[in-house]
């Protein structure tokens, strides 16, 4: 059986994006059961789950003898047994590949960096004075990767793959930001209206232990 690690309870803003949603889709998309353990406040901390994954985040995935962290390599080590995530054509591979290792380094690090002035530093003065920066620079990565994609429907150009699946979660971080780029929001609608999507997202937030 595979099973994931994802946190028990997180405050509301957080529901819906907590990482472990990127694995649940992919595991959806590739009709694979799992089953999710939960982490209360601190477990992430304890050396057992350390030894798991060094940095104490979710999700860790767990298969038999293996243990993988890293949403991109749980992502791709699953797209090996589904062409929904990692099409046969080499070409086609190598492509989604990119575009999960683009959207992982290129793209997230600049949202997240924005999106975590306003969650959690919004009152400190420095905050205020780093937004107006850290805002252009995620934008100069959001516009190339809105004239990469174009009038495509999928990255490659193609089909779904892994790289949109990573791509579109960074995308729905920051949903008003995406909205600046009428491709790129139709794009993450696109991606999220896939049926594994949507029973990815049920499955965390069903899980999710009430307030
Ligand atoms: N690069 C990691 C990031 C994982 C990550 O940021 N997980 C968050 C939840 S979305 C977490 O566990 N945060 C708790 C912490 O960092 O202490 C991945 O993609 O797997």
């Amino acid at each position: 059986m595979i099973t994931i690690s994802a946190f028990a309870w997180v405050p509301d803003f957080a529901r819906g994006q907590v990482r472990d949603l990127r694995v649940r889709w992919a595991l959806e998309e590739a009709g694979l059961a799992y089953e999710a353990r939960l982490l209360e406040q601190g477990d992430q901390d304890t050396e057992a789950y350390r030894t798991l994954q060094p940095f104490g985040q979710v999700p860790v995935y767990q298969e038999g003898d293996l243990t993988l962290f890293e949403t991109g390599a749980i992502v791709l080590y699953i797209g090996e047994r589904s062409e929904a995530l990692l099409p046969a054509n080499a070409a086609r591979r190598a492509k989604a590949s990119q575009w999960v290792i683009a959207a992982l380094n290129s793209v997230e690090p600049y949202v997240a960096a924005f999106a975590l002035l306003d969650l959690f530093y919004a009152g400190e003065e420095w905050a205020k004075l780093r937004r107006p920066g850290a805002q252009e620079l995620m934008h100069k990565r959001l516009a190339g990767l809105s004239k990469a994609l174009g009038d495509e429907d999928y990255l490659d150009g193609e089909g779904f793959t892994a790289g949109d699946l990573i791509m579109s979660t960074v995308l729905r971080i920051l949903p008003e930001e995406t909205a600046r780029y009428g491709n790129l929001e139709a794009y993450v609608q696109r991606c999220t209206a896939r049926p594994a999507f949507r029973r990815a997202l049920d499955a965390q937030l069903g899980d999710f232990r009430p307030d």
